[in-house]
């Protein structure tokens, strides 16, 4: 069974009352039992992690390496800065694919830049949770090529 990491990272634990115009009001408890439900429909098997610090997710990477047949990250902020998330995931040979809610290229300037992109097959924004739904489908597709 293809096991598939999704990463969450800062301030999305506060979906539902985090600006929802933007972010949508699903909770990321919603987010997570809608990826749990497509796993199991694709017969995938999800961990789903969301942390706020920059190193627990750094961690998360490594410890994953040779563990998963692929990843989903939306790694919040540190989508636009982190170096360091960019560098651990460029561990990895499985497919990634980088999930955002909304469509930073669509908002402030200084939200246009990611340093996911670079490592990532495929950037599925501004499809809000459903965007999550279609990045297990794509690493499905991917996993099977
Ligand atoms: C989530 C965040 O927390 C922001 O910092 C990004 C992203 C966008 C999202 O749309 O899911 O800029």
């Amino acid at each position: 069974m293809n096991n598939i990491l999704i990463i969450n990272g800062p301030n999305l634990n506060m979906l539902g009352r985090r600006e929802p115009e933007i972010y949508g009001h699903e909770t990321l408890q919603d987010i997570e039992t809608l990826c749990r439900d497509t796993a199991k429909k694709y017969e995938m098997k999800i961990d789903f992690v969301q942390s706020n610090h920059e190193g627990v997710i750094v961690d998360l990477i490594q410890d994953s390496l040779d563990e998963v047949d692929g990843i989903i990250i939306n790694a919040g902020a540190y989508t636009h800065t982190s170096l360091a998330i960019h560098d651990a995931l460029k561990l990895h040979s499985c497919p990634i694919i980088e999930v955002h809610l909304s469509d930073p290229s669509k908002r402030e300037e200084f939200r246009h830049f990611s340093y996911i992109t670079p490592i990532a097959q495929q950037v599925i924004a501004g499809k809000g949770a459903q965007g999550y739904v279609q990045a297990i489908e794509k690493i499905k597709e991917l996993i099977q090529d």
